[in-house]
C-alpha cells in the first residue's frame, strides 16, 4: 500500500510539473505575441486588456487532436442535420424577420440558402459555442501544429477589437475561434462582415448583421442565384476510378455533363444544361468502412464548390443544399 501511495505521489508531482511548464511557456508566448501585435499597429491598451485575460485551454488542444475513427455515412450525416424541427424553426424565423427578403434581393443570394447555412452551422443561433475565442485562438497559436494560421487569425481579431468593429465582450464561440450565427472566423469577419443595422458595430449574433454578412460573403465569392448545387446519380460499374472525388480539398476531373452520359444510369432525369462543367463525388468511398464504392454519388456544380470554400467538407455542402431545397418547398 505504502509503495502505491508513493508511486501515486510521484505521478501527481510529474503531471503537475508538466502542466505548470505548459502554463509558464504559454505566458512566455503571450509576452512575445504582444510584441508582434504591437508591430502590427495594434494599440498597447487593446493588446494588454485582451491578452491579459487570455488563458491556456487544454480542452481546445484535445478537440484539435480528436480524429474520429470513422465517419458517419452521408445518409446519416444529412438526416441528422436536415430535420423537420429544423425546417419548422427556419420557416418561423423567416416569417418573423421579413427583412431577409431585402437581403436576398440586395446580395442576389437566395433566402433559402441563408436559412440553410444558419440552420446547419448553429441550429438558428441555438449552438453558438461558449468558448472564450481569444483564449481558444491563443491556445491554438501557442500550440505548434497550426500556429501560423491561428496567430494570423488572432492578430486580425485584435485589429477588429482595436478599431471598434466588434465588441470584445461578445466573443464567445466555437473551440476553433468561429463566431456568431454563421460561425465566421476573424479573417472572414474582416473581409466580408457588414454592419447592416447601421449602429457602427458588427454584431454577428444579431440577425440583421449576420444575415447580411453571410449574404455578402456568398455574393463576393461568386454565388450564382438559382443555379443548381448537386444532383444525385446512379453510377454504372464501368466508371473510371479517377472520376470519383472523395476529398473536399481539391475537386478533380471536371467534364461537361454530356461526357458522363455513358456512366450515369439516371442521366435522362438530369434537367440541367448539358454543357455545364461538373464533377462527380462519392463521399462515402474510402472513409466509411464497408461503404459501397459507387453509392451514394452526386454530380456537383459550381455553387456546390463555393460552399466548400465556406467549409471544406463534402457532407457539409450536401447537407446545406438539401436543407436549402426543403426551405424552397416550404417558402
Ligand atoms: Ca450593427
Amino acid at each position: 500500500m505504502k509503495i502505491i501511495k508513493i508511486l501515486l505521489l510521484i505521478y501527481f508531482i510529474i503531471i503537475q510539473s508538466i502542466s505548470n511548464a505548459e502554463i509558464n511557456s504559454f505566458s512566455d508566448w503571450v509576452i512575445s505575441f504582444k510584441k508582434m501585435a504591437e508591430k502590427e499597429g495594434i494599440s498597447k491598451k487593446t493588446i494588454n486588456t485582451i491578452m491579459d485575460q487570455a488563458i491556456y485551454l487544454p480542452k481546445v488542444i484535445e478537440y484539435d487532436r480528436y480524429q474520429p475513427e470513422f465517419y458517419e455515412d452521408t445518409k446519416t450525416y444529412i438526416s441528422k442535420r436536415v430535420t423537420n424541427s429544423k425546417i419548422k424553426t427556419g420557416v418561423s424565423l423567416y416569417k418573423n424577420n421579413l427583412f431577409i427578403n431585402e437581403i436576398e434581393k440586395k446580395f442576389s443570394v437566395e433566402k433559402e440558402l441563408l436559412l440553410a447555412l444558419m440552420g446547419i452551422e448553429t441550429n438558428f443561433g441555438k449552438y453558438l459555442g461558449k468558448m472564450d475565442i481569444v483564449s481558444s485562438l491563443a491556445t491554438l497559436s501557442f500550440d505548434k501544429r497550426r500556429s501560423e494560421f491561428f496567430t494570423k487569425e488572432l492578430i486580425i481579431l485584435l485589429k477588429l477589437i482595436d478599431n471598434k468593429t466588434i465588441d470584445p465582450s461578445t466573443l464567445y464561440g466555437s473551440w476553433a475561434g468561429a463566431f456568431g450565427n454563421f460561425q465566421f472566423m476573424p479573417r472572414t469577419i474582416s473581409n466580408y462582415a457588414i454592419d447592416y443595422n447601421s449602429n457602427s458595430i458588427i454584431e454577428l449574433k444579431n440577425l440583421k448583421d449576420s444575415f447580411a454578412s453571410a449574404a455578402n460573403y456568398l455574393h463576393k465569392i461568386g454565388w450564382k442565384e438559382n443555379q443548381p448545387c448537386f444532383f444525385k446519380i446512379d453510377l454504372e460499374q464501368n466508371i473510371p476510378e479517377k472520376f470519383l472525388n472523395t476529398s473536399a480539398k481539391k475537386i478533380r476531373n471536371k467534364k461537361e455533363i454530356h461526357y458522363f452520359k455513358k456512366y450515369i444510369k439516371n442521366f435522362d432525369n438530369i434537367d440541367i444544361d448539358n454543357n455545364i462543367r461538373v464533377a462527380i463525388i462519392t463521399p462515402d468511398k474510402e472513409i466509411v468502412p464497408d461503404a459501397k464504392n459507387l453509392s451514394p454519388a452526386y454530380l456537383i456544380f459550381e455553387n456546390y464548390e463555393l460552399i466548400l470554400k465556406w467549409n471544406r467538407s463534402l457532407r457539409f455542402a450536401l447537407a446545406v443544399c438539401t436543407l436549402k431545397k426543403e426551405f424552397k418547398n416550404e417558402l
